[in-house]
């Protein structure tokens, strides 16, 4: 077994362990006033941490009802005056990084200082860069050593959640029963992509809108990074406006959703074109499961992996943390 595939399964408890970590943090610690009085909060990542910063952001706003914007670090390094308005309007931002290191996240949160921007920091690096620079720091006790992230990504998604569901004051223990459900997401997803093929495609569309669209994004990445795989990834409805040119008989999608009607019709388009699709089928209405569904594209880009025999634990040109 692969450190990456151990990792993977390391979810079944790891997820766990975090509900109980998030919940003792958030019932011993009040959430930082300048967060919860905040008009705009702005999520800030790199790569997958990026992605993780729109499902949390879109999951943050779903229950906060507090406006959010995510961003690539780059984004503030190199343009912060393109992104963060000078309306005196109450700002502050959450800055999500496993190693706390990557560049642009660390040299955002000195651009924010210098904005008098307040900051917290996420990740699973204490004394690391980040935790010097955010005005307030959440460390998960996590270690996780694959290049790829896994079960880092959907632990740093859970404890968003958990903290968006704090502030909007409601009962966190309906996560109980969605973390009873990790292992049989972890075995339907290597039944869905046997019972359907799934490993012969040469081109790979991912969709998902709300917190789902954070999702979509890591699982393409996941099979770009784990299997060297064409991908491709969107809000679901704008793969309509164009995008959709390049779907063909070798391509398959993947939408997280609820079949509902626009879904349906948008799946029995694409397969008129050839190709195959999938529908994940989310498991709550309010979106709370979007840190399980990951788990879907980090198995598939696992088993696509091992079918082209790539070594997953050498990524091509990757590594662990990204630096100038
Ligand atoms: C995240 C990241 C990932 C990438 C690889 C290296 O950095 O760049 O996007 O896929 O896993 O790490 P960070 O979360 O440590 O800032």
């Amino acid at each position: 077994m692969t450190l990456v595939e151990k990792e993977i399964f390391e979810q079944r408890t790891v997820l766990k362990e975090i509900f109980g970590f998030s919940k003792q943090t958030f019932e011993s610690q009040k959430i930082p006033k300048f967060i919860v009085d905040s008009d705009i909060v702005y999520f800030v990542g790199c790569g997958s941490s990026y992605y993780l910063a729109i499902a949390a952001s879109k999951y943050f706003s779903l229950k906060t009802g507090i406006e959010t914007k995510a961003l690539v670090g780059g984004e503030i390094m190199f343009a912060d005056n393109c992104n963060i308005g000078k309306k005196g309007i109450k700002k502050s931002a959450i800055l999500i990084s496993r190693s706390g290191e990557s560049s642009e996240v660390v040299y955002a949160g000195k651009v924010l200082k210098e904005l008098s921007i307040p900051t917290i920091g996420i990740t699973l690096s204490k004394d690391s860069s980040l935790t010097k620079i955010a005005n307030f720091s959440y460390i998960l006790p996590i270690d996780e050593k694959s290049i790829v992230m896994t079960k880092s990504f959907s632990s740093i998604l859970l404890f968003l959640e958990i903290m968006s569901d704090t502030i909007a004051n409601e009962n966190v223990n309906a996560y109980k029963e969605i973390l009873d459900k990790t292992e049989s997401i972890i075995n339907d997803s290597f039944t869905q992509i046997e019972k359907n093929d799934l490993l012969n495609g040469n081109h790979y569309v991912f969709l998902g809108v709300g917190t789902y669209e954070g999702i979509a994004r890591e699982s393409a990445l996941k099979l770009q990074e784990m299997s060297l795989t064409t991908i491709e990834a969107y809000s679901t409805f704008d793969y309509r406006h164009g995008p959709k040119s390049l779907f063909s008989e070798n391509s398959i999608a993947i939408i997280y959703g609820n079949e509902t009607f626009e879904e349906t019709k948008l799946k029995h388009e694409l397969e008129s074109y050839g190709g195959k699709v999938i529908i994940r089928k989310t498991l709550s209405k309010d979106q709370k499961d979007a840190f399980l569904q990951v788990i879907f594209g980090q198995i598939l880009g696992l088993k696509l992996a091992y079918h082209k025999n790539i070594d997953v634990e050498k990524p091509r040109n990757l590594t662990k943390v990204v630096k100038f």
